[in-house]
């Protein structure tokens, strides 16, 4: 960038970091307009969004279909609480419980609000019907866990990042490694365990693939001791990893299905939680809810978000040209690469650092390059584009990630 065009962008970064919290530290970059797959900074420079707003954007930037419904609502009624009815939410809770094959839904805003309804529903439901003494129900999580950052949400993870601070903890948590079936089988002899809560491929913790079968034998194994399998698909589902849900995969029905991110394709905070009614039906009138949850706005919004998965055939779409992306990464030959892994296109590259240069330096590089992506972790880069991407796109792509780690390793 010359020295002008950085004014413009050092302006804005300035801003945030007089006014605003410093509880991030994004990548230099100032956006303006996103359109699809691309955004564009203030300075009217191009990119492709490879993070896709941790997966809330996969039907890409101000999608029509949904920009026009959100416009349309928001002239007509946005807010009613749920102190009354309104004539959005009952047909919104019928699309969403029919698409994916659940007997009610319990709508909240964000994915932290919806993992926080689940483990209440699980807590309930361990009380009311599995019979636990109250106050002595536990959920087993896994370590590398993210879920979200509310003070009970970070008493479950093993990431000092996330809780350091924080305490004194929320407890009744049980924490054991991810994709280990044995550690989960010995947990589950515990009594008083009511659920086990999941990620189908953890994301966070940098894209972790857990072996196949595990998703399917860890169900098995929580029903045979009467235990909730419950699965956080706030970043994985909504078509992403290649499937509508990423358990999917492994034709698992979760007890407890949790949702957000791209249930409103990246407009507004939209979260659910689905359930039968032997399990949903625990939470009585005035136990839980929130202002906005299940807002007439939203409740528009995530139909039309849900239409575009169908008709434009995201999770198809996501399968094939993940595929595609995984082989053409692998096939670029550089020593910073250490592996490539994901399902879909939530994928990720494992960078070993060259030369003082690590995975923020090759971020960097692809910004310059024309590509937007962030590491997590230190070393993991993860890559996450709009499922609407094309085939062309990707080899586009592709072709500026293997600029960007050559000229970064070629110093
Ligand atoms: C941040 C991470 C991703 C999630 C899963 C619940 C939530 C998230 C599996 C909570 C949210 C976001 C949060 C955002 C960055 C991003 C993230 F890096 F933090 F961990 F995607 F991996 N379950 N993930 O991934 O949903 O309350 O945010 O709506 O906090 O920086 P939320």
């Amino acid at each position: 960038m010359v020295v002008d065009e950085l004014t413009k962008s050092k302006e804005f970064m300035a801003m945030e970091d007089k006014y605003g919290a410093h509880n991030y530290h994004p990548l230099p970059v100032v956006l303006a307009k996103g359109e699809g797959v691309f955004l564009w900074d203030v300075e009217g420079k191009k990119y492709f969004d490879f993070l896709s707003a941790y997966s809330a954007v996969n039907q890409g930037h101000c999608h029509p279909k949904i920009i026009n419904t959100l416009t349309e609502q928001a002239k007509t009624l946005t807010l009613t609480s749920r102190a009354f009815y309104n004539d959005a939410l009952g047909p919104y809770e019928k699309y969403i419980t029919e698409f994916f094959g659940y007997d009610k839904v319990l709508p909240m805003n964000s994915g932290a609000e919806a993992d926080e309804t689940a483990l209440k529903l699980c807590r309930k439901w361990a009380y009311n019907k599995k019979g636990i003494a109250e106050n002595e129900a536990k959920i087993i999580v896994c370590d590398g866990n993210f879920h979200g950052r509310t003070i009970t949400i970070v008493s479950m993870s093993t990431d000092p990042d996330s809780y350091k601070g924080f305490g004194p903890f929320t407890p009744g948590f049980i924490q054991i490694p991810y994709n280990d079936l044995a550690a989960l089988e010995k947990a589950l002899e515990d009594p008083t365990v009511a659920g086990f809560l999941v990620e189908p491929i953890q994301g966070e913790a940098g894209v972790f693939v857990p072996d196949e079968g595990y998703l399917a034998k860890a169900y098995n194994m929580c029903k045979a001791k009467n235990v909730l399998f419950i699965a956080d698909e706030v970043q994985t589902g909504i078509a992403r990893t290649g499937k509508l849900l990423a358990c999917d995969h492994e034709n698992v029905r979760p007890d407890v299905l949790i949702l957000g991110k791209a249930l409103s394709g990246g407009v507004m905070p939209i979260s659910a939680v689905l359930a039968d009614n032997d399990i949903m039906l625990v939470i009585k009138p005035g136990e839980h809810g929130s202002t906005f949850g299940g807002n007439p706005l939203a409740c528009k919004v995530a139909i039309s978000a849900l239409e575009v998965v169908k008709e434009e055939k995201l999770a198809e779409r996501a399968e094939n040209l993940g595929e595609i992306f995984r082989t053409e990464l692998r096939k670029i030959e550089s020593d910073m690469i250490e592996l490539v892994r994901g399902k879909g296109l939530l994928n990720a590259i494992v960078i070993k650092p060259k030369n003082g240069k690590e995975a923020w330096d090759v971020c960097l590089k692809m910004r310059d390059n024309g590509l937007l992506a962030k590491p997590t972790h230190g070393h993991i880069i993860r890559f996450a584009p709009p499922l609407v991407i094309t085939e062309d796109q990707i080899h586009e792509a592709v072709a500026i990630i293997k600029k960007s780690i050559d000229e970064i390793s070629n110093g």
